[in-house]
């Protein structure tokens, strides 16, 4: 009986320690393999972008533009719990540097390009390299990291929205670590083959399963 404790004891200090190694949920996506995107976001080619593609509203640097057109992601979240962003971007001055972002359902259907709602600006970390930048929030009062808490595992709807034109954005990384404040701790990676096999055919692969998809309208509209 003392022997059989002592096993319990240990198997599960192993099987915490194994589930705490593994903790963090990390998925890798590819902007130009949005489930939908809306015009004047496009997918552009370059060599030095991962799948040497990335999206953008096509503008010049320094001047303004935008406010219209976005891409749309089903992430299907395994674990519910909060949830950080990264973007894989380039932002080549304050003319070119911010997006619209809401996921929902921790964010409301609303239409930040309408609204103009600073709870959904991102000011983009600047730079004409691809870097990565986590996803903030750029209200008046200063730029803060977002947050996203999700109740229950399954669909969640991502829109990335034009805000300035010449943002461009390349990939997205969500992580449930959330405390990392640089790219490194964060773990980020841009998508390998097998994460955007997974984006590809994930989202089929769940609908046979289901009577319905929660986004179900969204379909791959640009391919
Ligand atoms: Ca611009
Ligand atoms: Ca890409």
């Amino acid at each position: 009986m003392k022997y059989s404790m002592i096993l319990l004891a240990v198997l599960t200090a192993f099987i915490y320690g194994t589930v705490r190694l593994d903790a963090e949920v990390e998925i890798a996506l590819e902007a130009e393999l949005a489930n939908e995107m809306v015009e004047p976001m496009i997918i552009a080619d370059d060599k030095l972008a991962s799948n040497g593609q990335f999206i953008w509203m096509e503008g010049a640097p320094v001047a303004g533009g935008g406010g219209v057109g976005h891409a749309d992601f089903i992430i299907n979240i395994p674990e519910p719990g909060d949830y950080a962003l990264w973007g894989h971007v380039i932002a080549w001055d304050g003319n070119s540097d911010s997006f619209w972002v809401t996921w929902q359902p921790a964010d409301p259907d609303e239409n930040a390009q309408q609204t103009q709602n600073t709870e959904f600006r991102w000011g983009v970390g600047q730079g004409a390299a691809w870097h990565w930048d986590r996803i903030n929030h750029w209200l008046d009062g200063g730029t803060f990291d977002r947050e996203w808490e999700f109740d229950k595992a399954g669909e969640t709807l991502l829109r990335i929205g034009v805000r300035e034109d010449a943002t461009m954005i390349d990939a997205i990384f969500a992580t449930t670590n959330v405390k990392a404040t640089a790219p490194d701790q964060a773990n980020v990676r841009l998508p390998t083959d097998r994460d955007r096999k997974i984006q590809i055919e994930g989202l089929a692969v769940d609908a046979k399963g289901k009577a319905a998809t929660t986004w179900g309208s969204l379909k791959r509209a640009y391919q």
